[in-house]
């Protein structure tokens, strides 16, 4: 069985709106995953971080078979095959991808929340998200 999943790109270094760009074509090839929908790219200025460019944000809806653990694995490789480092927290990034949703499910483990602990606060994700997904709100 697919599950409906959501996962937020956002991305503030280099020339962002290629990256978010070409991201989202990278998710459209992952594997065991159905690409369902792409939201507007939006320019957002950065939630609580201070001196920091603005950022490029967007949400992709996807139905998914792998498990979750394995769809982050998936998203996690993406991200480093457009160079993110995973230096410090909050630091600047080339590209972050956020599993917002993965169906249903709920998780407390703090290597993959579900959902996503912060998505309820963040205009950034919640404007794409209600976008692909008036539904869901
Ligand atoms: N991501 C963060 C922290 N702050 N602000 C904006 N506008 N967009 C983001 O994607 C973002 C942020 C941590 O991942
Ligand atoms: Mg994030
Ligand atoms: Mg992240």
């Amino acid at each position: 069985m697919a599950e409906r999943c959501f996962i937020a790109l956002g991305a503030n270094l280099g020339d962002p709106i290629r990256t978010v760009t070409a991201a989202i074509a990278a998710l459209r090839t992952l594997p065991d995953t159905e690409f369902l929908a792409a939201s507007s790219l939006y320019r957002t200025a950065p939630v609580g971080l201070r001196h920091q460019p603005d950022f490029i944000n967007a949400v992709v809806a996807v139905d998914a078979v792998s498990p979750a653990p394995t769809l982050l694995d998936d998203l996690f490789a993406i991200e480093a095959r457009f160079g993110r480092s995973r230096s410090v927290k909050n630091a600047p990034r080339t590209l972050d991808l956020d599993l917002l949703l993965y169906g249903d499910e709920t998780s407390d483990d703090p290597l993959l929340t579900l959902p996503h602990p912060r998505l309820h606060e963040r205009a950034f994700v919640l404007a794409p998200l209600a976008e692909i997904a008036p539904d869901l709100f």
